[in-house]
């Protein structure tokens, strides 16, 4: 029987990769787009298929979780046997300009999804996808049973999600499950989003079209991980036996600072002439340091990561300045062949899932 999955955010970072990653494993994906007056399927459109097409695999529906309204008919038509719960307003630092919204997308969309759910009598398993951020002020490292002290709007938010997801599987006896994930990056990653401000800012140097850009807070110690292993964990923990919440991230920390150094050096570029602070980047209350320890999902799930700080560093400059036509020094690019088989781990699998079949956006 053909398993049928429903993604929500299936335009971000992680939605894309998991819908290439289920679509690999002969799933049928349906995922949630909003609606937006420009294009925003450009992660998917190479995934994409046409609706006339027979025996296609992948659905998209518009909808925005800010209301119920689509959300509660699709499940009870698409049935999914699993729910990704990806969708949010995921930037922190917008989350402190827009917390009522925040809490309304990020916050109450896990209510509206599981009440859904449980009204819908459809028998499905959900993942809602948790964060590191949770912890917050806690010291690190943090693992599941680690006190959360949030500090930002996104992170109670997410807390929300994470209480209520738990208390729908203990006292409905949902499927639900949450993955504390940790930062995870890849060349996917929004602009805005410290890495990949980093890498792209490479490539514009060195196209020429930029000499120098801003950042803020250089201090905050993160754990950065490869987001295609990421989605791969989120797919595992739903496929256990039980449902429970799992702490995943690679236990390695370093500071801003450090991933400016490590991706200007790779790049051959002297960071001190490109990247100055400007406050206005700045959080009003900074999540200072965060390293996961992951042990109950390496002994539990068998999980563990294969892509480091310093391998993922040179992954996204590499992809950047390709990106940008220019030729890359290619150690990151020979990383994912030989650890994955390719550029990222499922393309082979995928174009050969859906070859022959028209690609445009909806
Ligand atoms: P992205 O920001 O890349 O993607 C977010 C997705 O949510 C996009 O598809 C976006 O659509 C969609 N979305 C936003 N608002 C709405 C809305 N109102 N209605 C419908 N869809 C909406 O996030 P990531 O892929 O990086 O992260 C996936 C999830 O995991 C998020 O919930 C994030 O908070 C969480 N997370 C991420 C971590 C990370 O390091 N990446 C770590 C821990 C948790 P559009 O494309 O139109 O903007
Ligand atoms: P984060 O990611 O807030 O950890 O949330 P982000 O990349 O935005 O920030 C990481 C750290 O870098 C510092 N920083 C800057 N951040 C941005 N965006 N831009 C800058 O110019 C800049 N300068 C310094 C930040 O202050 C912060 O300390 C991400 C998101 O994906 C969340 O959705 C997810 O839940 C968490 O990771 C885990």
């Amino acid at each position: 029987m053909t398993k049928r999955a429903l993604i929500t955010g299936v335009t971000g970072q992680d939605g894309s990769y998991l819908a290439e990653l289920l679509l690999s494993k002969g799933y049928e994906v349906h995922g949630l787009i909003r609606r937006a007056s420009t294009f925003n399927t450009h992660r998917i459109d190479h995934i994409f298929q046409d609706p006339h097409t027979p025996d296609r695999r992948l659905f998209l529906y518009y909808g925005d979780l800010v209301s119920s309204e689509q959300i509660t008919g699709l499940i009870a038509q698409v049935k999914p046997d699993e729910i990704y719960h990806l969708a949010a307003q995921s930037q922190v630092k917008v989350s402190f300009d827009m917390p009522e919204y925040t809490g309304a997308v990020t916050g109450l969309s896990t209510a509206r999804i599981l009440e859904a759910v449980r009204h819908s009598g459809v028998t499905t398993r959900v993942y809602h996808a948790a964060s590191s951020e949770m912890f917050g002020s806690s010291p690190p490292p943090q693992h599941e049973e680690t006190p959360f002290h949030p500090c930002n709007p996104y992170a109670v938010a997410k807390l929300y999600g994470y209480w209520l997801t738990s208390i729908y599987r203990q006292g409905y006896h949902l499927f639900a499950c949450n993955g504390i994930l940790f930062n995870h990056e890849s060349p996917r990653r929004g602009e805005t989003f410290i890495t990949r401000k980093i890498s792209r800012g490479i490539s514009h140097i060195r196209a020429g079209k930029q000499d120098k850009f801003y950042v803020g807070n250089v201090n905050a110690k993160r754990d950065w991980g490869y987001a295609p292993e990421y989605v791969e964990v989120m797919w595992q923990i739903l496929q256990q036996d039980r449902p429970d919440d799992y702490v995943i991230g690679t236990g390695e920390v370093h500071t801003v600072q450090e991933f400016i150094e490590e991706a200007f050096g790779y790049a051959q570029l002297d960071w001190r002439r490109h990247v100055a602070v400007d406050p206005r980047y700045f959080r009003p209350l900074e999540t200072p340091e965060l390293i996961a320890d992951a042990g109950k999902a390496r002994r539990a799930l068998g999980w563990s990561p294969r892509i480091k700080f310093k391998e993922l560093v040179q992954i996204m400059v590499d992809a950047d300045l390709e990106a940008m036509g220019l030729p890359s020094p290619g150690a990151g690019k020979r990383i994912l062949r030989e650890k994955f088989g390719d550029w990222h781990q499922w393309q082979g699998a995928v174009q050969e899932a859906l070859s022959g079949l028209q690609r445009e956006v909806p």
